[in-house]
């Protein structure tokens, strides 16, 4: 069964553009899975002051994977991009996170999807809604048009 799932890509380390390129290239080199679209890029400032600014995209995939073994690869991913785990929220040059898979609802320790903040972010909601109908709704139901409608929108600039 193939499921599409959609990820939204971050980093303010390391020139974050190229961070974001060659993240979607791994990203198409996942076992049993496709990069089926990219959005734009964007920049904003962190949402935590004192940190460079950010560069985010969203992307659509198709995987055969279930949640966690896509979840295990986009660290992998991140790691080989040189992830340093420090503190929560510090700057980094590679966050790949899973913001929907199909119309699962996930609530583990290690993955919550629809991911816990990305009704609140401008740099997900506008690049994810480069990728879908107007009508789009999350698996929770929440309709796309709405959270953009109530999103701050943060000096948020395509690239
Ligand atoms: N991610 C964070 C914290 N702050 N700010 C922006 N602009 N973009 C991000 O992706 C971001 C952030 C932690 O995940
Ligand atoms: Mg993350
Ligand atoms: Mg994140």
């Amino acid at each position: 069964m193939t499921v599409r799932a959609y990820i939204g890509l971050g980093s303010n380390l390391d020139a974050p553009d190229e961070q974001l390129r060659s993240a979607l290239q791994a990203v198409d080199r996942i076992p049993a899975t496709r990069l089926v679209a990219a959005s734009g890029l964007y920049g904003s400032e962190s949402l935590l002051p004192g940190q460079p600014r950010y560069t985010n995209a969203v992307a659509a995939l198709d995987t055969r994977l279930a949640p966690l073994a896509l979840l295990d690869a986009l660290q992998g991913i991140e790691n080989d991009q040189g992830r340093v785990r420090k503190e929560r929220w510090g700057p980094r040059t590679l966050d790949l996170d899973i913001l929907l898979f199909g119309d699962d609802v996930i609530d583990i320790p290690r993955l919550k999807v629809p991911h816990y903040h990305m009704h609140a972010r401008p740099f997900v909601l506008y690049p994810l809604a480069e990728l879908v109908p107007a009508d789009f709704t999350l698996a929770d139901g929440r309709r796309l048009a709405q959270l953009l409608q109530a999103c701050p929108f943060l000096g948020l600039e395509r690239l």
